[in-house]
């Protein structure tokens, strides 16, 4: 593996559609690319998996062997995951010089705050992770709503620690100039602390002004990218910052590396 890019994100916010995106974007630029399901409770997913988890755990035999629904049978799913984690990591290795994006289940608290997805992330790679986190651009381009992502991608480094990524998916469903001015607010946290107030005119302005200012100092992410995995548009500077940090900012050329 070059890098493994981890996609979490809020339920239906595209992940499976960015994953297969991402893919296909990489095949057409020549780099080897595969995708990584790890949602057992996925009844579709829009690419083919090079490796899925459904061939290890079925979420219907754990519901039925644990007398579960389908939300308990998830969490013991995410659970179970780590007790396969050598087997698939052996499909993994066998990946070698492929970028290897894992698609994570909608339930985002699966992913994030189980005590194994910290373990299980270190176990399937070899140390060079990113995890990009993608938002919904509609719910993203309000004050209120792009705050309330920045507090859940600020959860999800804490519990992992890795280099993130902040991706405003669905960018073909908002104006330009209104993604303009959610790309501003990363930048500029007076920017946003205003608009805030202008749209919640009642908060208490000394407590949102601290956490706004709090999430332009942790450095946690600097930047957004804005992303149409369905029209697959900004792929490229996704793979900027991926390579950046994989390789340095230096093109692999994986279909003609030297034998
Ligand atoms: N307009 C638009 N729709 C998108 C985009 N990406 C995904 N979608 C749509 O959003 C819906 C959810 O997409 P998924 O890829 O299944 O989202 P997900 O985050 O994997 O969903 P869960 O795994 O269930 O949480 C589908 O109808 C996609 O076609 C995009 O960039 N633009
Ligand atoms: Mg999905």
């Amino acid at each position: 593996m070059i890098g493994s890019i981890f996609v979490t994100g809020p339920a239906g916010t595209g992940k499976s559609t960015f994953c297969g995106a991402m893919k296909e974007w990489l095949q057409e630029q020549h780099f080897d690319a595969a995708v990584v399901n790890l949602d057992p409770g996925a009844d579709f997913i829009p690419y083919e998996a090079d490796i899925d988890i459904r061939d290890y755990i079925s979420l219907g035999k754990i519901m039925e062997d644990y007398s579960l629904g389908p939300n308990g049978a998830q969490v013991v799913a995410a659970d179970l995951m780590l007790e396969y984690a050598g087997q698939i990591k052996s499909q993994l290795d066998e990946l070698e010089d492929h970028y290897v994006i894992f698609d994570t289940p909608g339930q985002v608290e699966l992913f994030t705050f189980r005590q194994g997805s910290a373990m299980l992330v270190d176990n399937l790679t070899d140390g060079k992770t990113m995890i990009c986190y993608l938002a919904d651009a509609i719910v993203g381009s309000s004050p209120s709503g792009f705050i309330a992502q920045k507090m859940l991608l600020g959860s999800i480094f804490y519990r992992f620690f890795k280099p993130m990524i902040f991706i405003m998916n669905k960018s073909d469903l908002i104006d330009r100039e209104i993604m303009d001015k959610v790309i501003s607010w990363e930048a500029d946290p007076e920017l946003l602390y205003d608009d805030f107030m202008d749209e919640k005119q009642n908060m208490v302005k000394q407590y949102y002004s601290g956490v706004i200012h709090a999430f332009s100092e942790s450095g946690m992410t600097n930047k957004i990218i804005p992303v149409s995995s369905q029209n697959h548009t900004g792929f490229e500077d996704v793979y900027s910052e991926i390579s950046n940090f994989f390789t340095g900012g230096e093109d692999v050329d994986t279909d003609y590396k030297e034998e």
